[in-house]
């Protein structure tokens, strides 16, 4: 039996879980920008700098020894399709924070993934309880096109922020645009709001 606990993001809880222009599909699509990197573990770390006390390389046997969370939650992307009820299991952000621990500057964070991308956040949000560096999807490990082996998830915001592929995570004072940020996604991706396209 699995004694892993189970977080149960807010969003699931509502009473209507859909955000507005949002419609639910039972299927995963795949989205990104490029091709699917191949991604060996064995060649693969984990790193959390900037303004951090304590900057680590993790490499993947390290990452997976961490402690687990599960995590049920709503998957909502901006081109309308929502996915309900996915069980991710991984490394929350919380313990990312614990083992390197930000110094008082760090407001914001850009997650960072294979091949330049990234992805910005406010430290506050990075750091939700629900929030987790998701190495399974429904009890079996990421497949390729979606994020192995670790893809950042953070349930309340656009999918666009959850970052697959991901390499590491860096701590920095002042926000700056990731990849969909620059192309003209909104900065922040709240769908409860609609924060879909522009500032
Ligand atoms: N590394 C990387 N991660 C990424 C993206 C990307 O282009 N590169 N696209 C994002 C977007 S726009 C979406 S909608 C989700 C899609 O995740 P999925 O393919 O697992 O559904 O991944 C996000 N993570
Ligand atoms: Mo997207």
């Amino acid at each position: 039996m699995d004694e892993t606990p189970v977080i149960q993001s807010a969003d699931t809880q509502r009473e209507d879980r859909v955000p507005p222009g949002q419609r639910v599909t039972q299927q995963w699509p795949v989205l990104h920008h490029g091709a699917v990197p191949i991604i060996d573990p064995a060649g693969w770390s984990f790193k959390a700098f900037g303004l951090v006390e304590t900057p680590k390389e993790l490499s993947f046997e390290e990452f997976v020894a961490l402690p687990r969370v599960r995590v049920a939650s709503d998957i909502h992307c901006v081109t309308t399709w929502s996915r309900l009820n996915n069980l991710w299991e991984g490394v929350a952000t919380n313990e990312i924070a614990r083992i390197a621990r930000p110094l008082p500057n760090a407001r914001f964070v850009l997650v960072h993934a294979f091949g330049g991308f990234s992805a910005n956040l406010p430290l506050e949000e990075f750091l939700a309880e629900d929030a987790l560096f998701a190495l399974t999807h429904d009890g079996k490990p990421l497949t390729p096109e979606h994020g192995y082996p670790v893809r950042l998830v953070v349930p309340r915001l656009y999918f666009w922020k959850s970052a697959k592929w991901v390499t590491g995570v860096e701590f920095v004072e002042h926000d700056t645009q990731g990849f969909w940020e620059s192309v003209g996604y909104h900065n922040h991706g709240d769908p409860w709001k609609e924060e879909r396209y522009g500032r």
